[in-house]
């Protein structure tokens, strides 16, 4: 029989209502475990705990929080290849990169670990003679996290950690298809001396723990990443009950390559941000515009790249890429390699259905070329292994193109021109500019977060995450 995991809730671990099959999508014979999935009233019972932790937390000691914090952070980064792995199996990105987001997931606890005793106010005077004016910082409540599978680990730390660190109470739903590293989350937080209720996990499917979160007056805030249609639901419901919301979103990342551009860079920057973590990233490159001038020999030298690639299982050493993460998502990438060429894209390689050692959802790196902007494939989010290649005749027409789009989260440039790099950070109208570096992959001690389509809200991350976590409080005093 697989392995149970339960739900924590109030600082006891409780089964759900139902369970659900959490698959190595490496290997769909693997079940990774069997994982609670709460009801209504199991997520009304954590919410109804992290309300009744929230005011001794609120006002605690400082120093047990960050104490707390650093021993979560320093627990998970000492257990970074075991955690790696556990989530690499129930996500499918490598081993590399399963251990690497469990790194990171350890540095932001440490990170807000710091934060937490740094937070500061500001004292002004009034315009009043007499009179003094404080401005602190307040935490909010009950904070709603809803996270993604694609970062089963860091996602989860860098909604917690911020939430914690500021004084707040916390109820986790996290994605459905990978639970798994957020359970060992919650359960190295259960040994960390929180005081019950304080953290609660709450597993199960948007529709009910997802949906309980967003309607309950008692949460004060949500935090979501996930699709665009799950977050608009989320945010017209947070706003008619006036409850703070943040959202993090999709992309359609453009990576600009010019003329001037270092061909290696350019083709780095191409498969890492496209197709490593099987371009399962809203931080993506799924649209490369490139310059006349350099477009064969870099459309040539991609495709030479992405033959040398090895698609597999994630766990096995060598492997480039994993698999895709399920059959529907399989499905999604799948017809969407369809829509392109029936738009008249030319798929140049990649996007067959590949059979290995073991049962998984393999897809080989899809790169289609003679895209254009307007067609689906270079408007829509994917969240799979498939770039497109859009032709531009100059710089001027490769900004316009990049900037073409509902979304805004990450655009990058490939090139050796200071005036090009320059005017790019300016005119990109993305809330992450990348030059010379992949759309995908960020560090975690400073703002995440992008414009129009993408996100909503504060910024997460680095002490930004301050604006979302917290209110603000000013106070007048006449001595
Ligand atoms: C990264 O590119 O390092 O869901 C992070 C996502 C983003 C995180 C990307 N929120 O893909």
């Amino acid at each position: 029989m697989a392995e149970q995991f339960r739900n924590y809730i109030a600082g006891e671990w409780v089964a759900g209502a139902t369970a659900s099959v959490n698959r190595n999508p490496s290997d769909t014979a693997d079940v990774v475990g069997e994982y609670a999935q709460a009801d209504a009233a199991q997520a009304k019972a954590a919410i109804a705990a992290a309300k009744r932790a929230f005011p001794a937390w609120a006002t605690g000691s400082i120093q047990e929080r960050a104490n707390i914090l650093d021993k979560v952070g320093a627990e998970i980064l000492a257990r970074r290849d075991e955690l790696g792995t556990l989530l690499s199996r129930e996500e499918g990105k490598t081993l590399p990169e399963g251990i690497g987001e469990a790194a990171r997931a350890g540095q932001i606890f440490r990170f807000f670990a710091g934060e937490v005793v740094r937070m500061a106010g500001e004292k002004l005077a009034s315009v009043r003679p007499g009179v003094d004016v404080e401005v602190t910082r307040e935490p909010l409540g009950v904070i709603g996290l809803i996270t993604p599978w694609n970062f089963p680990i860091a996602i989860p730390a860098w909604k917690i950690a911020p939430a914690l660190a500021y004084g707040n109470t916390v109820v986790c739903k996290p994605a459905d298809l990978a639970p798994g590293c957020a359970w060992a989350i919650a359960e190295i937080l259960s040994r960390a001396g929180l005081p019950p209720g304080v953290f609660n996990l709450a597993m199960g499917r948007g529709s009910v723990v997802g949906e309980a979160l967003v309607d309950d007056p008692d949460v004060t805030a949500i935090s979501f990443t996930g699709s665009v249609a799950t977050g608009r639901g989320i945010a017209a419901k947070a706003i008619a009950r006036m409850a703070k919301v943040q959202l993090e979103m999709g992309g359609k990342n453009p990576l600009v390559v010019l003329d001037d551009a270092d061909l290696p860079t350019a083709v780095n920057c191409a498969v890492q941000g496209s197709y490593y973590s099987t371009g399962q990233r809203c931080t993506a490159s799924s649209r490369l515009i490139v310059t006349a001038g350099i477009h064969d020999r870099f459309v040539a030298a991609v495709a030479d790249k992405l033959k040398t690639l090895r698609v597999d299982n994630a766990l096995l050493a060598g492997t480039d890429i994993g698999p895709v993460v399920d059959e529907s998502q399989l499905d999604v990438d799948c017809k969407y390699l369809e829509v392109g060429q029936a738009e008249g894209a030319r798929l140049l390689t990649g996007g067959e259905r590949l059979q290995r050692a073991t049962d998984g959802y393999y897809l080989s790196p899809a790169l289609f070329t003679e895209a254009s902007n307007a067609m689906r494939i270079a408007r829509e989010e994917i969240f799979g292994p498939v770039a497109c290649v859009i032709r531009a005749k100059d710089y001027d027409e490769a900004l316009a193109l990049a900037n073409d789009t509902e979304f805004g989260l990450s655009a990058g440039i490939v090139t050796t021109s200071l005036k090009y790099a320059t005017h790019f950070k300016r005119h990109s109208q993305a809330g992450m500019v990348m030059v010379n570096v992949p759309t995908a992959g960020v560090d975690y001690h400073v703002p995440f977060g992008g414009r129009k389509g993408s996100s909503y809200g504060p910024r997460e991350q680095g002490r930004y995450a301050a604006e979302f976590f917290t209110t603000v409080k000013t106070a007048y005093t006449a001595a």
